[in-house]
């Protein structure tokens, strides 16, 4: 097991937030004051203006009274289970009524969990330890499976998914978009010369350049294959994408990374790049970008085609 997992299994509550939404002032203040000791609390009791709360929050679990007159709980987590940034946290339901009818409505809109009140804080801890824990190992290793493990940017299965995501006809974005495909130039001679540990510190480094240049935060970097990347430079134009191509050639080029079997005697990357004014799907411009990156190679390397 790794270390990560068993830190989450053996810690008691790691610090975690939890969200609670009661409208009745003396059951929330208990909540707050018995929970406080081990979680980060935050205490909402207006139903209404739960969501927007929630968004900012960003809680690790949400604790829900079932009767509250604005809003009740039921129809509030429906709420939370279509809201992209909160489906998938777990949902734990306060009642006064523990009768058959009413467990089923709470597990049928996608609770977790069910607590009779009065509420009983011993067991209460130990239910919300185990969902938080489970919520904290979820995260992680949703964060794993979409990364690369040598590189740390965004992997093969992550990009296969936006595209799948991106190229539906009515996602297609209408915005101006740029991607770039980037391959390392004579990466076989050098693993060949410097060995493949070296090799695999400078996969390393150049996907560190990559990120480190297209920084605004809709921007994504994947490693597309061993020594190739893609870039995706959502709402940016050909002036844009020949100003990222520069800075990236000039941040590989200051690193002075040595490769001696190379022409230029250092490592550098051959990139094709291509600028798509909407509507587009990204899998052609990948195809695209692809023969501009075989056109640079043929053309001596260490250089973007457009
Ligand atoms: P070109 O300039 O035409 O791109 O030549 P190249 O040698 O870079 O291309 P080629 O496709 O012939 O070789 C790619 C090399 O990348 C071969 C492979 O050993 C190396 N490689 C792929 N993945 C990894 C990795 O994870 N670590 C290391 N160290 N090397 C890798
Ligand atoms: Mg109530
Ligand atoms: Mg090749
Ligand atoms: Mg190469
Ligand atoms: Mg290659």
């Amino acid at each position: 097991m790794s270390s990560f997992l068993k830190h989450v299994l053996n810690t008691p509550n790691s610090g975690a937030k939890i969200f609670i939404v009661e409208d009745d002032e003396i059951t929330l203040q208990m909540l707050l004051h018995n929970l406080g000791k081990d979680y980060h609390v935050i205490g909402c009791n207006n139903p209404l203006d739960a969501i927007r709360q929630m968004k900012e929050a960003q809680p690790d679990l949400i604790m829900l009274d079932m009767e509250m007159p604005s809003l009740s709980g039921l129809e509030l987590c429906k709420q939370i289970k279509t809201t992209p940034q909160l489906e998938t946290l777990p949902v734990v339901f306060l009642t006064g009524h523990d009768d058959k009818e009413t467990q089923l409505k709470c597990w049928e809109v996608g609770c977790v969990d069910f607590v009779p009140k009065p509420i009983v804080f011993e067991t209460l801890n130990y239910r919300l330890q185990t969902h938080i824990k489970l919520k904290l190992i979820t995260d992680r290793l949703s964060t794993l499976a979409m990364l690369d493990g040598l590189t740390n940017v965004y992997n093969r299965r992550y990009l296969e998914n936006y595209l799948k995501e991106h190229d539906v006809q009515e996602k297609r974005d209408y915005q101006v978009f740029t991607l770039m495909m980037l391959d390392i130039d004579y990466f076989k001679r050098y693993n060949d010369r410097y060995g493949h540990q070296q090799g695999d510190e400078c996969l390393r480094s150049v996907a560190q350049v990559l990120s480190k240049t297209a920084a605004r935060n809709t921007d994504f970097v994947a490693r597309y294959g061993g020594e190739e990347f893609i870039l995706m430079l959502p709402a940016t134009d050909d002036k844009g994408a020949k100003l990222v191509s520069m800075n990236i050639h000039q941040a590989l080029a200051k690193r002075k990374h040595e490769h001696a079997d190379s022409e230029v005697g250092r490592v550098t990357l051959s990139v094709g790049c291509v600028t798509a004014v909407a509507p587009h799907a990204i899998t052609p411009m990948i195809e695209e970008a692809d023969k501009l990156l075989y056109e640079a190679k043929q053309a001596g390397r260490n250089q973007t085609r457009f």
